[in-house]
């Protein structure tokens, strides 16, 4: 499923609007993955999963700003995303499962703090976005 120029164009415009708070959107998506999502935080056993963590903070940050570098690369997310592709597929073997997970949370957040900006078509355009990264972090299994 390929990215439209108008999906482009929605996720830019979009992302732009977030400005410096995309760390604190990453964070409270990892939290609230792992609250529903209980099975995700085995891959973090090493992490203080505890709310309000730096380490959670800092790993929120480091998710924000590969999405960002992505925002910046939709004309090419396989050659951008490719060292955290093999870091995903090889060493971490994260269950492609749980990029669904995350995506729904991340939208979630989004929502929540731009409800005036995400009307159905931008929602459906960051949905797309999310599942091309998913696919793309995914894509070394076999
Ligand atoms: Ni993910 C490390 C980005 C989904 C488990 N992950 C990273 C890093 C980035 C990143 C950036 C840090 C790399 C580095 O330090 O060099 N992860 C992303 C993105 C998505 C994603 C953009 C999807 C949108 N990761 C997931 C999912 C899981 C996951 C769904 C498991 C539930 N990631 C990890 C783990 C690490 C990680 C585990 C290593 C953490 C550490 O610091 O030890």
């Amino acid at each position: 499923m390929a990215l439209s120029a108008e999906d482009k164009c929605n996720v830019k415009e979009f992302w732009e609007k977030l400005g410096e708070n995309t760390k604190v959107y990453g964070t409270e998506a990892l939290v609230r993955t792992f609250l529903s999502f209980p099975s995700t935080k085995t891959y973090f056993s090493h992490f203080d999963l505890s709310s309000g963590s730096l380490e959670v903070q800092a790993h929120g940050k480091k998710v924000a700003d590969a999405l960002s570098l992505a925002v910046n690369h939709m004309d090419d997310l396989p050659k951008a995303l490719s060292s955290l592709s093999d870091l995903h597929a090889h060493k971490l073997k994260v269950d492609p499962v749980n990029f669904k997970f995350l995506s729904h949370c991340l939208l979630v957040t989004l929502a929540r703090h731009h409800p005036g900006n995400l009307n159905p078509e931008v929602h459906a355009s960051l949905d797309k976005f999310l599942s091309c990264v998913a696919s793309v972090l995914t894509s070394k299994y076999r």
